[in-house]
């Protein structure tokens, strides 16, 4: 009797699905849900996000920070996702303010104005798991911030663990002025700035930086735990993007979008690309 043939690996791993989400970064085009061709629980999800971190790493693009997600009420109703995740920022991501970001790199961008925080020291997550003291000891520096997503899903679809595996959308961030956290805090409410986005000088979303967590300062704990959780690392120098304060506006060729954090300064990037 002939054997029946065992198909082999019918389920893809998380290397698999992985180079999947990285090829649509690399070729600016979206793909279906990995949800749809396989079940993934949160654990898969974020096995596949760490997966494609060490495939850009590989290729020399270092880890230089993670951000938040989905720590704003309107950015979860928008999304329709309602639990925080965690994603990983690379190098290659950065803007510089009032730099260029080329559109035609990406595949449907949007963009949303967050706070930045930067450690000055290492936090190791696993110390002293019940407290924040020491990351919020070890965040020095404060800063505006945008960020890009761009996901790698058709339509900007997804499940929470879909949107885990392609690291959160994460695709471009742009940061202003750096200022010390403890004077900043001394003269600001961290918690009541007002934020204003906008494009081409028309104000395409409103919010404030209450709308993260109640406080942006609160992001530091949630990444603290998140990192434990997920097996992130937090060396001295990350950047933390605490998460957006407004829904995502969709991001086109040739406008120059600003964000301003009333009190804490302003940042901007233009946009390249389009038809030529
Ligand atoms: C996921 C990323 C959410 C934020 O600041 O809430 C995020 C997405 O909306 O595609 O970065
Ligand atoms: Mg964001």
């Amino acid at each position: 009797m002939p054997e029946i043939p065992v198909p082999e690996n019918p389920v893809p791993d998380s290397d698999e699905l992985a180079a999947i989400l990285d090829e649509a970064v690399r070729a600016a085009t979206a793909v279906p849900q990995l949800s749809l061709r396989a079940p993934l629980d949160e654990d898969e999800a974020y096995a596949v996000q760490s997966a494609g971190v060490r495939l850009r790493a590989a290729r020399g693009d270092q880890v230089v920070g993670v951000k938040l997600g989905f720590t704003s009420k309107a950015k979860a109703e928008q999304m329709g996702v309602a639990d925080v995740i965690v994603g990983v920022l690379h190098q290659s991501m950065e803007v510089a303010d009032e730099g260029t970001l080329d559109v035609d790199t990406m595949i449907h961008p949007r963009i949303e104005p967050e706070v930045a925080f930067r450690l000055g020291a290492a936090v190791d997550p696993h110390a002293d798991p019940d407290s924040d003291a020491d990351i919020v000891a070890a965040a020095v520096e404060v800063a505006p911030a945008m960020e890009i997503i761009d996901s790698r899903y058709e339509n900007f679809k997804f499940s929470l663990a879909d949107v885990v595996a392609d690291n959160t959308s994460a695709a471009a961030y742009v940061i202003g002025l750096w200022r010390p956290l403890a004077q900043t805090l001394d003269e600001l409410d961290l918690a009541a700035l007002e934020v204003a986005l906008s494009v081409d000088g028309t104000e395409a979303a409103r919010g404030s930086s209450a709308d993260i967590l109640g406080d942006p300062l609160l992001a530091l704990a949630a990444v603290k735990r998140m990192a434990r959780e997920h097996g992130l690392e937090l060396p001295a120098g990350s950047v933390i993007l605490a998460g957006a304060a407004t829904a995502a506006v969709p991001l086109e060729a040739g406008v120059t979008v600003t964000a301003d954090l009333a009190g804490l300064g302003r940042v901007s990037l233009r946009t390249g690309g389009g038809a030529a």
